[in-house]
């Protein structure tokens, strides 16, 4: 977007009442609270400095270098990871003119949909938000066939991706980057990777995702199975027969929502071991039928604007009022409604306090355990996947349309691993405190090491040789989720402190390529060889994410976003859920005053 069109909808996003973060307008007066951000007198402020012009952009290659040293590094960016984010990354900077590579661990691209293709893995955002928003021809071009797109599907359309921009040469598969460093220096990061290779830039980016390291949990007697073992986000490529098998599948997150049935269809018999019930709502996916596709076509970009203005990088309609001040007939008939309609984020943004009151989100809970009541013959089995004790929505909502009626099936069974928690592994199967199951396969369908874990398995190594592990010793810290003091020219895609996993996370991801490019280029055009968030501008950074976190009822559940299901890990809640539009007005109005809370070098 033009810089003058960026600053435009940004001061949209302050003065609009009617913009469609109905459901948080509680929390927005607190979200320019840190860095005293008064949008209004900060322009003011700028325009005397005369920092209030815009940026031209692209620049041309001479353009950039003629305020710099000849580059003493081999390459201007490195970039983790060749997912959503390593792929616009590498198509945004080289089509700014900078060198670039990125590094990729898997044999092909697309990172959590290249190691996520276990049977039923399908994205809970729909097909038409969750893409790439950067080309208008792309858009067009591109078909989706259903609704919500399945894994295969979403690979199909990356790699799609890849072939039409020409990115192909600039990432390098089969190659994990080990280890970064900073020196001071030469104002670089020295890079290493598995191949035992190591390279220069000037900027390094980890886009390794947010769910990339996978977790196994460290049952007794687990190496001694006699079958077979998998975990999702390591599915073999050419799939697994589980016909006539007895399968263990533990796990019951939006991956085991998702793959229970796909085993259940063909398995002898699955045993599903619960630890904590959770809450789905149908998908009610279906064909994208031609004429919907067209129709929706004919409006994508007024439809995109919107989205990268509203909440949750998704246009919602909400009512726009509290359930609680609703008469009960009219919210059981809109919920009712909407379940019908299928998917969570309609769900989740029909009313204002879902997720901000307890007792609002009681009614919410209340009305899906009702239906899964409603579904699932056995009384007893339905009360024990009715979830309590952590509200809707403080963990991910999963999204299946047969998940729950799965259980109706005489061959699948339901285990209760939370009142008789699994013993041990013993050759044959699996031990709980009450009972033993003879099975062929186990499935861990456990999750993730969430947003710090692909970062940890790097050795970065920030001034003065610190590690981050050290640096986030007691939880992540991030300075608009981008970048991290300590860490000079190390910027994070969709890092801890910004809105990536509560978020349409392509929209948040373009967001972030984008806002690094563009600062890249300011540095280059001011002379500058380094940037890194000042402490305190960090701090206050992450005290106003933690601010707007507590004021939801988001941190109230042991979940990955909290990081309760790594033992160990801190609990620290850090995304934003302040919402992607003011999160983006936010990050626009620290670019415009000339990287406000940046500490910059070089000049
Ligand atoms: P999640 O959402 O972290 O779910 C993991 C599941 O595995 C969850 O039911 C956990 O139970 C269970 N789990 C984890 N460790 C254990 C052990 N040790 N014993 C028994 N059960 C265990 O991961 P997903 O892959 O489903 O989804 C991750 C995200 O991907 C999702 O949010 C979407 O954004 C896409 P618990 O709830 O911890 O009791």
């Amino acid at each position: 977007m033009p810089w003058r069109a960026r600053r435009a909808a940004s001061e949209h996003d302050f003065e609009d009442p009617g913009s469609p973060v109905t459901l948080w307008r509680p929390l927005r007066s607190t979200i320019f609270f840190c860095l005293g951000g008064n949008p209004h007198k900060d322009k003011a402020r700028l325009v005397r400095r005369g920092i209030d012009r815009p940026i031209s952009w692209p620049l041309t290659s001479d353009a950039r270098f003629a305020k710099e040293e000849p580059p003493v590094v081999d390459l201007d960016v490195v970039v983790v990871g060749a997912g959503f984010s390593g792929i616009y990354a590498v198509h945004a900077f080289r089509s700014a003119g900078l060198s670039v590579k990125a590094f990729e661990a898997g044999d092909g691209i697309g990172g959590t949909w290249f190691w996520n293709s276990y049977p039923g893995a399908r994205c809970d955002v729909e097909s038409k938000d969750y893409s790439y928003s950067f080309s208008p021809e792309l858009e067009q071009e591109w078909s989706w066939s259903e609704r919500y797109p399945a894994q295969p599907e979403i690979l199909r359309y990356l790699n799609h991706v890849a072939d039409r921009f020409g990115l192909r040469p600039y990432i390098q598969l089969n190659t994990r980057v080990t280890g970064a460093s900073w020196d001071a220096g030469s104002a670089s990061w020295t890079v290493t990777t598995s191949d035992g290779g190591s390279v220069t830039a000037r900027y390094f980016v980890s886009a390794a995702g947010c769910l990339s390291e996978f977790q196994v949990p460290d049952l007794p007697g687990l190496a001694e199975f006699d079958g077979p073992w998998y975990h999702t986000s390591r599915w073999p490529k050419d799939g697994v027969d589980f016909t006539g098998k007895r399968v263990g599948l533990v796990g019951t997150g939006s991956t085991g929502i998702q793959v229970a049935p796909e085993i259940a269809a063909v398995a002898e018999h699955l045993y599903v071991f619960q630890r904590t019930a959770n809450f789905a709502v149908p998908n009610r996916n279906r064909p994208w039928a031609e004429a919907e596709e067209r129709a929706f076509k004919s409006r994508y970009r007024e439809y995109r604007a919107e989205a990268r203005q509203s909440f949750l990088g998704v246009p919602i309609t909400g009512t726009g009022r509290p359930v609680l001040a609703e008469p009960a007939q009219d919210v059981q008939r809109l919920f009712a409604e909407r379940w019908r309609a299928g998917g969570g984020m309609p769900f989740l943004g029909a009313y204002t306090d879902l997720l901000v009151s307890q007792q609002a989100n009681d009614v919410v809970a209340e009305f899906m355990r009702d239906r899964i009541r409603e579904t699932v013959a056995d009384p007893d089995v339905a009360e024990l996947l009715c979830p309590r004790g952590y509200p809707v929505g403080a963990k991910r909502l999963c999204q299946s349309d047969d998940y729950y009626a799965m259980f109706n099936r005489p061959n699948v069974s339901l285990v209760d691993i939370r009142s008789a928690p699994i013993e041990s592994v013993y050759p044959g199967g699996v031990k709980t405190t009450a009972d033993a199951y003879d099975l062929d396969a186990l499935v861990f369908a456990t999750g993730f090491d969430a947003l710090t874990g692909a970062l940890f398995a790097m050795d970065i190594r920030g001034a003065g040789g610190v590690p981050l592990r050290s640096a986030w010793a007691s939880g992540a810290s991030a300075y608009l989720g981008v970048a991290a003091a300590g860490f000079p020219n190390m910027f994070l895609i969709t890092g801890p402190g910004s809105p990536a996993v509560f978020s349409n996370v392509v929209l948040s991801i373009e967001q972030h390529v984008e806002w690094v490019r563009d600062c890249i280029a300011w540095l280059r055009a001011h002379g500058h060889t380094t940037i890194e968030p000042a402490a305190d501008a960090q701090s206050a950074w992450m005290s106003h994410v933690s601010e707007v976190a507590n004021a939801t009822l988001f941190p109230r559940a042991d979940s990955w976003y909290v990081g309760a299901n790594i033992p160990g890990k801190p609990r620290v809640f850090t995304s934003y859920v302040g919402g992607c539009g003011p999160y983006r007005a936010k990050c626009d109005e620290v670019a415009k005053a000339g990287y406000a809370g940046f500490a910059l070098g070089g000049s």
